[in-house]
């Protein structure tokens, strides 16, 4: 991620809903607090202040309802009931009130699976005025490793171009395998690279997955994120490139997807970039160090999937 940043400011404000990052959680694989192996609300009150630290300003928690559990808790048997294997309502109130005891604001959010055309429909329109927030993972479901970066863009441009301003949401996500529960057998296995792959060995590595999505918390928050206007390019079969630019500031994403180092003019591939820019932030193993200044001639770049 290159950026050319000059500090802007008076830009309009937006509702909260708009501009705030959600932290999903599935609480089964959360943090289990009672040893039985399964995430549970208390598991999620006892993380509040580690959500709080990587930036997060609301908590959207999959559900937790009384069910069979056929589906993974999708399968909602009562919808004014918390399921024994999750806690009691009472667990759920506190969540609710230690949430914003740190300043967040919890809430739980519809999924949906439609194709952007038919979600517009709802999305504040005069019919069904009601929806804020839209759960939009199609994106994801429809990348495959063969995708390349014009297919990406294809899907970028179908989200802008059929949502409405300030609605498109995208979601990227990765399940956890009980990443917080110290249980002996949880009911998933945990990645046995547990005791190198985990947040407190992240914490200190300025490289991490875990700090770079700190400092792309950070950048979120900036005028040229959430106001900025966005252009799309494929230069390459393997590279997708995004700007955004607001004034005279201007942030550039660049993306290798394929599975060879490719050699990238940023310049030529994308309009109007600056003479140099500097990285705010790199994939772990692209070999790019933050605040490193870029003379916008070529550059190589490795591959996400080294990355
Ligand atoms: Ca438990």
């Amino acid at each position: 991620m290159l950026c050319f940043c000059d500090k802007t400011e008076g830009y309009k404000t937006y509702d909260w809903w708009q501009q705030s990052i959600v932290y999903q959680i599935y609480p089964l694989s959360f943090k289990d607090s009672n040893g039985d192996g399964y995430g549970d609300i208390n598991g999620i009150i006892e993380k509040l202040d580690y959500i709080k630290d990587i930036g997060v300003d609301i908590i959207w928690v999959q559900p937790f309802y009384k069910s069979p559990m056929l589906d993974l808790g999708y399968d909602v048997a009562d919808y004014r009931a918390v399921d024994s294997l999750f806690g009691t309502l009472d667990d759920f109130k506190n969540l609710i009130k230690r949430t914003h005891e740190k300043g967040n604001s919890g809430l739980t959010c519809p999924e949906d699976y439609g194709t952007p055309d038919i979600l517009k429909e709802y999305l504040g329109n005069e019919t069904h005025p009601g929806a804020q927030i839209a759960f939009y993972n199609r994106l994801v479901h429809l990348l495959t490793p063969n995708t390349n970066s014009s297919g990406v863009e294809k899907w970028v441009r179908s989200m802008i171009d059929n949502f409405p301003e300030g609605y498109y949401n995208w979601v990227v996500s990765t399940r956890h395998t009980n990443g917080f529960t110290k249980a002996k057998k949880p009911w998933v296995p945990v990645n046995p690279n547990y005791y190198r792959m985990n947040v407190n060995a992240q914490r200190v590595n300025p490289n991490s997955h875990l700090n770079i999505f700190k400092r792309l918390v950070q950048l979120r928050r900036t005028p040229v994120i959430r106001y900025g206007d966005l252009q799309t390019f494929a230069p390459k079969e393997w590279i997708f490139m995004f700007t955004r630019s607001v004034e005279t500031e201007t942030v550039a994403v660049v993306m290798n997807i394929g599975s060879e180092t490719e050699e990238v003019c940023a310049q030529n591939s994308a309009t109007a970039l600056p003479d140099t820019m500097f990285v705010y932030t790199s994939s772990m193993h692209s070999g790019f160090s933050v605040g490193y200044s870029i003379l916008l001639l070529i550059f190589l770049l490795p591959n996400l999937k080294l990355n």
